[in-house]
């Protein structure tokens, strides 16, 4: 096994079924990982400390997920030149918005690459370092391609499969729901009698 060189750090291990999500990313790229606690609020010495020897342990890459106040992306951020993922977590009553915001509102100076919030997020977070680590990686740039075109055939499959099961005959007409409905009028026919007494056999309205 080799070193690792992506970090996944969360702000509670009530994270981990979010951050699973980029460890995951990580694995079918074949991309050795770290993955643990550090909370920015609760442990901030542990966050410093692993911010500042990241670099020299050979990591690349550090993701960060938290929820609540965010500050984890943007604290490591700060204590590390390293590139920095933050994925906010909707585990708030705010429903992650003030997550989003806590990571994607750095100031200038100290960059946090924000993803979506919650399990798309951390999955984009995972492919997106492993689109760092390809820039100097050539078999991992090739394992991102394989992944594009084969996502690119799943969603193919998926559509072919829903026309298939919502395929209609095409002999059957099937009449627009809100087209007209057609009343056919009932004609009188006008009945014509022959009129007693005048001898006349032609047609004549009657009186
Ligand atoms: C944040 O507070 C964590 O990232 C987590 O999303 C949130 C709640 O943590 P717990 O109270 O579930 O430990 O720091």
């Amino acid at each position: 096994m080799s070193k690792p060189v992506v970090g996944i750090l969360m702000g509670s291990d009530s994270d981990l079924p979010i951050m699973q999500e980029s460890a995951a990313m990580l694995q079918e790229f074949g991309i050795e990982y770290e993955i643990t606690i550090a909370s920015a609020h609760r442990t901030p010495k542990r966050v410093i400390e692993y911010s500042q020897s990241a670099e020299k342990k050979g990591i690349k890459v550090i993701i960060a997920g938290a929820g609540w106040a965010a500050h984890l992306a943007g604290v490591v951020a700060a204590h590390t030149t390293l590139p920095v993922i933050g994925v906010p977590i909707d585990s708030s009553p705010l429903k992650g918005l003030d997550a989003l915001l806590a990571t994607v509102q750095m100031p200038g100076g100290i960059p946090v690459a924000t993803m979506s919030l919650g399990k798309g997020g951390a999955k984009n977070a995972g492919i997106f370092a492993a689109q760092i680590i390809a820039s100097g990686d050539v078999r991992i740039a090739n394992r991102l391609k394989v992944f594009r075109v084969e996502m690119e055939r799943e969603v193919e499959e998926k559509a072919k499969r829903l026309i298939a099961i919502t395929a209609v005959p095409q002999a059957q007409e099937i009449p627009h729901p809100e087209a007209p409905v057609q009343i056919k009028k009932k004609t009188r026919r006008r009945r014509w009698k022959k009129k007693s007494g005048t001898g006349s056999s032609g047609p004549g309205p009657q009186a």
